[in-house]
C-alpha cells in the first residue's frame, strides 16, 4: 500500500512521516536550510501482521506543501493508495489543503485519514474550531467519511493510534487487480556504483519480473530488468500499488526524465490528443472555453495542452463535460487514466478528469455519434461501451489494446463479450459487418447484370465500389469470409457469384478446345472474334458466344470489344506494365508496345482495360499503377495513388 502525504504548507507533513517511520524525507541541503519540502520525500515501514500473517511494507510518499510546488504534490499523489491530508490544529484549513484536496478527489483517491497536527500548541477550544473547519471543508467529498486522528509530532501523541489504524488498512487493503501490462510513472533516474541506472516510480498497472523488458515512452528506448526494489526491498516481482526501483540494463541515466513511463508487453500508447471526461472545479469560478491553453499533470509529467469542450462551447465552473485535448508534447496514456489540469501560469487547479479514448478520430468529433460513443466509455462498463464504440467506426485490434491497456487474453475475453467480428486485425460491430457484406453483395450482382460476359467485379474496384473505408487486411478477410459461405467465388482478380457460371457442354468445350491454341500464339495480340471465325470458318456469332461463356468461368479475359485474351497472358502483361511503371514511374503506350510488340492500337486498349479494372489509372496520356491494385502481390512497392 502506499500512502501519501497532502496539505498546507508547514502543516507537519514531514515531521509526521518522520515520527512514524523514522526517516527524515527532507534529503536536500536547500530543504533542510529553508526548513521546507521541495522534492517527494519516500520512506518505508513493515508493518506487523495479526497472529503469524507476513508483515506488510507500507510506503510513505511526502509532498511539499508550498503552493509553488503543487506539481512536485500531483506526480508524488498519482498512483497513491491512501491519503493522509495533513491539517495544523493552530491554523486550521488553508488554501493548499483545499487545493490538494481537491487534486485527491479529481486523481481519483477515494480512502484516507484527516490528520490534524500540532495538537501540542493549541487548547481544547481552538482545537475544535479546526475540526468544525475541517467538517466544513470536507463536506459531500469522499474525505467526509475518513477518520480523523489529532497528533503531535513533537510529543508522539495520537501517532500510535494513528500507526495502528495504517496497520490495519495495510491488511484490510483490497489488492488491486494486476490486469493490464506493466506501468510505472517514473519519478526519479540515478546511478549507482556497481549497478548502473536505477529508475523509481510508483506501479499503476500490471506486474514487472526481473527479466523483463521494458520500453520508456513516449521515447520508446528498451531496457531489461536486472533486478527489483520493492518498496525499498530486494524482490523478484514488483507490481500496481507498490514503489518500485527498478536496476535497469541496456540504457543511460541520462536517457530516462521524471514524467516518462517504463511499460512492459510491448505496449505503445502514446498519444498527442485524447478525449476525456473533465470536472471544471467550483472553486476559481473559470470557464473553460475552446482552445484554453492549461497545464495538464498525468502521471509524473506536465505538459501543456489545450482544451475543446465538446457538448458546448464553453464549460462553465463547477461542471462536468466531455473535453478533447491537444497537447505540446506527447504522452503515454490509456484509458481510464486519471489527470489534472492548472492554468497556464501553473498557479491554480482548475479542475481534472478521466482518460476516455486516446486515439479520437480526426474528424467529426462532436458529431452524435461520436458523443454517444463517449458518454458510453464513460458510463458503460467495458464490453458495451465497446460495442457502443464499434457502432460508431470499426476499431483496430491494436488501438484497443495500447488504448485500453489489456493483455492478449483480456482482450479476447472482451471482445467475445462484444460479439464483435474481427477481421484484418480490426473489430467490427455485427450490424456494421453485415452492412458491408450486403454492399458488396449487391455491386457483384450489378456488375453481372450490367457486364455479363465478365466474371465478376475486379476486387480492388469492388472495394472502392461498395466499401472503401475498409483496410485492405479487413476486406480481404471479408472476401474471403463471403467465399467461405459460398456468397461469392474468386476467379482470377474478379469476384463474382457463383451462380455467374457457364457450364460448358460437351461441344462448346471441343470448340473452346480448338480457339485456344490460336489466342496463345500470339498472346499479347490473339485474333479477334472475326479472325478467329474466318480461321476455323464458324460463324461468328457462335464464336462469341463461347468465348463470352468461357470468359465467365475465367479462363479469358474481354480486353476490348470481341478482343479476348486468355487470362493468365493479361496478368503477364500487368508485371510488364508494373516493371516499366517500376522503371519510369509512369507508363506510356509506346514503352508498353515496344514491350509486347503489336500495334499501338492494341497497347493503347489494353492499357485502357487495366485503368477499367483498377490496375492503373490514367493521368493525361499516361498510366500510373494503383497502390492497392489487383496484381498488389506483384508490386507491395509500387508508389501511387
Ligand atoms: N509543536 C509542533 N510542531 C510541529 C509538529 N509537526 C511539525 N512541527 C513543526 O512545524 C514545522 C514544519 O514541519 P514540517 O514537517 O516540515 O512541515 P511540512 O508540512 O512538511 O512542510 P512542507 O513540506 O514545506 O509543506 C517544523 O518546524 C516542525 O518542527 C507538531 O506536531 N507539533
Ligand atoms: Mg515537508
Amino acid at each position: 500500500m502506499i500512502i501519501g502525504t497532502a496539505g498546507h504548507i508547514d502543516h507537519g507533513k514531514t515531521s509526521l512521516i518522520g515520527r512514524l517511520t523514522g526517516r527524515d524525507t527532507d534529503r536536500l541541503p536547500e530543504e533542510k536550510r529553508r526548513g521546507i519540502s521541495i522534492e517527494l520525500g519516500y520512506a518505508y515501514l513493515s508493518v506487523e501482521g495479526l497472529r503469524n500473517s507476513a508483515s506488510k511494507r507500507l510506503g510513505f510518499i511526502d509532498v511539499p506543501g508550498h503552493e509553488k510546488f503543487v506539481h512536485a504534490m500531483l506526480s508524488g499523489a498519482t498512483g497513491i493508495d491512501y491519503a493522509l491530508l495533513v491539517i495544523a490544529a493552530d491554523d486550521g484549513p488553508m488554501p493548499q489543503t483545499r487545493e490538494h484536496l481537491d487534486i485527491l478527489r479529481l486523481l481519483g483517491v477515494q480512502q484516507g485519514a484527516v490528520v490534524v497536527t500540532k495538537i501540542d500548541r493549541v487548547d481544547a477550544a481552538i482545537g475544535d474550531q479546526t475540526i468544525t473547519a475541517i467538517a466544513t471543508m470536507v463536506a459531500g467529498q469522499p474525505a467526509e467519511h475518513w477518520p480523523l486522528f489529532p497528533v503531535s509530532s513533537v510529543t508522539g501523541e495520537g501517532i500510535s493510534e494513528l500507526l495502528e489504524h495504517l496497520r490495519i488498512k495495510a491488511f484490510e487493503f483490497e489488492h488491486r487487480s494486476t490486469e493490464g501490462m506493466f506501468r510505472l510513472a517514473v519519478d526519479r533516474a540515478f546511478t549507482l556504483q556497481g549497478l548502473g541506472t536505477i529508475v523509481t516510480g510508483t506501479a499503476h498497472s500490471g506486474v514487472v519480473r526481473v527479466g523483463d523488458t521494458l520500453s520508456l515512452m513516449p521515447s520508446g528506448v528498451s531496457a531489461r530488468v536486472r533486478s527489483i526494489h520493492s518498496q525499498d526491498q530486494p524482490a523478484q516481482e514488483g507490481c500496481i500499488g507498490e514503489r518500485l526501483a527498478l536496476n535497469l540494463a541496456g540504457i543511460s541515466v541520462e536517457s530516462v526524465c521524471r514524467g516518462e513511463w517504463l511499460v512492459g508487453g510491448g505496449l505503445n500508447n502514446t498519444s498527442l490528443r485524447f478525449d476525456a471526461q473533465l470536472e471544471n472545479s467550483s472553486h476559481h469560478n473559470r470557464i473553460i472555453s475552446q482552445g484554453l491553453e492549461i497545464h495538464l499533470h498525468h502521471g509524473s509529467s506536465d505538459v501543456i495542452a489545450k482544451l475543446y469542450p465538446l457538448e458546448r462551447d464553453r464549460m462553465e465552473s463547477g461542471t462536468s463535460g466531455l473535453v478533447h485535448l491537444q497537447l505540446a508534447a506527447p504522452l503515454a496514456l490509456c484509458k481510464g487514466d486519471r489527470f489534472v489540469i492548472r492554468d497556464s501560469q501553473a498557479r491554480l487547479t482548475l479542475g481534472g478528469g478521466s482518460v476516455l479514448d486516446i486515439a479520437p478520430p480526426a474528424r467529426g468529433r462532436r458529431s452524435l455519434g461520436r458523443l454517444t460513443t463517449l458518454q458510453a466509455l464513460r458510463d458503460l462498463p467495458p464490453a458495451a461501451a465497446l460495442t457502443q464504440m464499434i457502432l460508431t467506426a470499426p476499431m483496430s485490434f491494436e488501438g484497443l489494446r495500447h488504448g485500453w491497456n489489456l493483455q492478449e487474453n483480456e482482450l479476447g475475453t472482451l471482445v467475445t463479450q462484444t460479439g464483435a467480428v474481427v477481421a484484418g486485425g480490426v473489430l467490427f460491430h455485427p450490424s456494421r459487418w453485415l452492412d458491408y457484406r450486403d454492399r458488396i453483395l449487391e455491386a457483384v450482382d450489378q456488375t453481372h447484370v450490367r457486364e455479363p460476359e465478365m466474371p465478376g467485379l475486379e476486387l480492388n474496384r469492388l472495394r472502392r465500389v461498395a466499401s472503401p473505408q475498409l483496410s485492405q487486411e479487413s476486406y480481404s478477410e471479408l472476401i474471403e469470409a463471403l467465399a467461405g459461405q459460398g456468397l461469392v467465388i474468386q476467379r482470377g482478380v474478379f469476384v463474382g457469384r457463383p451462380s455467374h457460371k457457364a457450364e460448358l457442354s460437351i461441344a462448346e468445350k471441343n470448340l473452346w478446345m480448338s480457339i485456344a491454341p490460336l489466342l496463345n500464339e500470339t498472346p499479347y495480340n490473339p485474333p479477334r472474334v472475326r479472325d478467329i471465325a474466318s480461321l476455323v470458318h464458324i460463324p461468328e456469332t457462335e464464336i462469341r458466344a463461347n468465348l463470352r461463356k468461357v470468359a465467365r468461368v475465367g479462363e479469358v479475359t474481354l480486353v476490348a470489344l470481341d478482343h479476348f485474351f486468355l487470362t493468365p497472358r493479361v496478368s503477364e502483361m500487368a508485371e510488364i506494365v508494373l516493371e516499366i511503371f517500376q522503371a519510369h514511374g509512369t507508363v506510356r503506350a509506346a514503352d508498353f508496345r515496344d514491350r509486347i510488340g503489336g500495334g499501338r492500337k492494341v497497347a493503347i486498349q489494353i492499357l485502357e482495360f487495366f485503368d477499367r479494372i483498377g490496375f492503373t489509372r490514367r493521368l493525361r496520356d499516361e498510366h500510373l499503377v494503383r497502390r492497392s491494385n489487383p496484381y498488389a502481390e506483384l508490386a507491395p512497392e509500387a508508389q501511387s495513388a
